[in-house]
């Protein structure tokens, strides 16, 4: 996300989170737009739809670990003297995988008490309606907040916190804010408080870029679905048509990139921010980066938060990875 002070001088029509952001981000060279933009109703239902494609591994294969091995994290969370847990998500959605850890402490200690955070109300209320249903102990307080510009207090109600951040949505912020979001975490909650960390691993290059490349086009759909929104919310002119979607692999920053291509030399008018923008043939707006990490670099990045490495599970292809880690005091 681009900073606060350098919104300051955007004409008046770009003064809102959105219209900054495209401002900004167009007006760079090269151009980029923040992923956070992705997530309107219609792009959080294609990521949802993501979730479920074959080439999408990370998901299921998060799942598949939290399936095999819920009851062992959370007594690993609770050591060294079976600690009674709180839990916390940070961007908990619709907290489907949530739910296998949640049974977890349930069976456990009884009750448990959950606070889901997220940017977006409708999937956190589905969440307590589902989870109050469907796992008896466990009480659901959603909170609507950006966890992404801080954390803000979390509750310990007398017990030690789980803080979850699952789903590998570190990768998708650059180094720099990765570190200060877990650190912004590690400053909220007391010694001896776990975070539960699920990234995706760096592996072999095709799989990788299969699973932002699908056959069915839905990552196509969601990452075009940018340009649909900004043509809505800013009276754009894009024809999502003459631009392609390309996914490629970066050795160099570990990472996986998702840009739009411009096929043509045209241009564009956003008539809510009064701007005009110009693409070149084959020029891109870079709009996601979604690191991948080693277990070398994970530990490395905890350490740097403030938190010690003691758990770490993965999958029988060591595609993803679960880390439990203790906030140091
Ligand atoms: C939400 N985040 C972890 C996804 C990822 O894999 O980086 C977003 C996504 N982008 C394209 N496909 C999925």
């Amino acid at each position: 996300m681009h900073s606060l002070s350098s919104t300051l001088a955007l004409p008046e029509a770009a003064q809102t989170p959105v219209g900054s952001e495209v401002y900004i981000g167009l007006t760079s060279r090269p151009k980029t737009l923040s992923p956070w933009l992705f997530y309107d109703e219609e792009g959080s239902r294609l990521f949802e739809k993501i979730t479920e494609l074959p080439e999408y591994y990370l998901t299921r294969t998060e799942r598949g670990i939290f399936a095999r091995h819920a009851d062992e994290i959370i007594a690993a969370a609770g050591q060294p003297s079976a600690q009674p847990l709180t839990m916390i998500e940070l961007g908990a959605g619709t907290a489907a995988k949530t739910s296998l850890l949640l049974e977890a402490v349930a069976r456990r200690q009884g009750k448990v008490d959950f606070l889901a955070i997220d940017v977006s109300e409708s999937p956190l209320t589905a969440a307590k309606g589902r989870i109050e249903r469907e796992i008896p102990g466990v009480t659901v307080t959603p909170r609507v907040a950006d966890y992404t510009t801080g954390v803000a207090d979390l509750p310990a109600n007398g017990k030690r916190r789980l803080v979850l951040y699952i789903g590998s949505s570190i990768g998708n912020f650059e180094p720099a804010h990765a570190l200060n979001l877990l650190r912004d975490v590690r400053a909220r909650i007391s010694p001896g408080d776990q975070l539960l960390l699920g990234v995706d691993r760096v592996k072999e290059r095709s799989v990788l870029l299969r699973a932002y490349d699908d056959d069915a086009r839905v990552t196509e759909a969601f990452n075009k679905n940018v340009l649909v929104r900004i043509n809505r919310e800013l009276s754009g002119s894009f024809n999502p048509r003459l631009f392609r979607h390309r996914a490629r692999w970066n050795q160099e920053h570990s990472r996986i990139e998702m840009h739009l291509e411009s096929l043509i030399s045209q241009q564009v008018t956003i008539r809510g921010l009064d701007l005009e923008v110009k693409f070149a043939r084959g020029e891109t707006i870079h709009t996601e980066n979604s690191y991948k990490f080693t277990r070398e670099r994970v530990v490395m990045l905890l350490k740097r938060a403030g938190f010690g490495l003691t758990h770490c599970w993965t999958d029988e292809r060591e595609w993803f990875g679960v880390y439990l880690a203790t906030a140091g005091s």
